[in-house]
């Protein structure tokens, strides 16, 4: 008898990063997609969701409802510098093709994730690669949501204070601390979280890279379009290629070969700093004498996490 795949949401700011880790999550014989939530990040949410869009029409998989969330962080903020992704926070491609943005349910985000928590108590695993908004706001309205999630997977913050869009904050919690704040501190379920600094040190070669982009088939060609910008940006900048998403995928998907080590540690936000604003702060010595609320992926298995992006592109020809 086939085993039952665990039901996924997937909470997504809709960029370059997100379709290749969307992408991952569709192939996977594990989980069954039930479901998209957009939150504004790497751009504003109606443009969130069209970009869900087209990464859903390149994998043929517009069949999975997609909801609209949050337009604004907790605190009311609308815009988010951060061109490396383009202006439409998907590589600013023309050739990929408009989506038909009827077909968005009528649901609001932060809805949907209560409800179907309420439909499937204990069976939904819910992913974050965007600013954790929806997720605050899930948590505000039904405080008791997250007791009914059997886990939660988070993309963001760092875990030795380094800074991929301030000096010391990474992308998703900068976008939206305060949001980061209340996740961190009022998830009651099982939480795992990868942080910037594991996803800028086991990012593949360029070599690599080219021979991912190397194949044929619709998802390979729209991501190779997606990511020509930031591609060349960094190529330019002197940076290495730089996947983040993706990584969480990755140990979601293979966690046994692909993370190398986790640390149980009680984590929190910086939201008062001038310089450390939206930084993760990770209490490794107990000094706070809190209970543990996240497990950190700290060490990551280069090679299988390339065998992994390899797998996928090699999975669409
Ligand atoms: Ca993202």
């Amino acid at each position: 008898m086939a085993t039952q795949r665990k039901k996924l949401i997937i909470d997504t700011d809709g960029g370059v990063d997100d379709a290749q880790a969307i992408f991952m999550m569709l192939d996977s014989t594990v989980y069954d997609v039930i479901g998209f939530t957009c939150v504004r990040g790497n751009s504003g949410v109606n443009q969130v969701v069209r970009n869900v869009l087209k990464i859903l029409t390149a994998a043929d998989k517009l069949s999975i409802p997609v909801y609209a969330g949050c337009a604004f962080s907790i605190l009311g903020q609308h815009v988010i510098q951060n061109s490396y992704q383009g202006v439409d926070g998907l590589g600013d491609c023309q050739s990929a093709e408009e989506p038909d943005v009827s077909i968005l349910q009528r649901e609001a985000a932060t809805d949907v994730i209560i409800r179907l928590t309420k439909e499937h108590p204990g069976e939904i695993t819910l992913m974050c690669i965007g600013p954790l908004t929806n997720l605050a706001t899930a948590l505000k309205v039904d405080p008791d949501f997250s007791c009914r999630l059997r886990d939660c997977y988070i993309m963001g913050g760092n875990y030795y204070g380094k800074g991929n869009i301030t000096v010391s904050a990474e992308f998703n919690f900068h976008a939206d601390p305060e949001a980061a704040y209340i996740a961190l501190e009022q998830l009651r379920c099982p939480t795992t979280l990868v942080g910037w600094e594991v996803c800028e040190e086991n990012g593949p070669t360029w070599d690599q890279y080219h021979q991912l982009r190397s194949f044929s088939g619709k998802r390979n060609q729209f991501l190779k379009a997606i990511e020509q910008k930031p591609v060349a940006f960094s190529i330019k900048q002197g940076w290495n290629y730089s996947p983040a998403d993706e990584f969480l995928a990755a140990c979601m998907l293979s966690p046994s070969e692909v993370v190398m080590e986790t640390k149980h540690v009680y984590a929190t936000v910086e939201l008062g700093g001038k310089l450390t604003y939206g930084q993760m702060v990770v209490d490794w010595n107990k000094v706070l004498k809190k209970e543990p609320n996240l497990t950190i992926v700290t060490k990551i298995d280069k090679d299988t996490f390339f065998t992994a992006l390899l797998n996928t592109a090699k999975s669409d020809i």
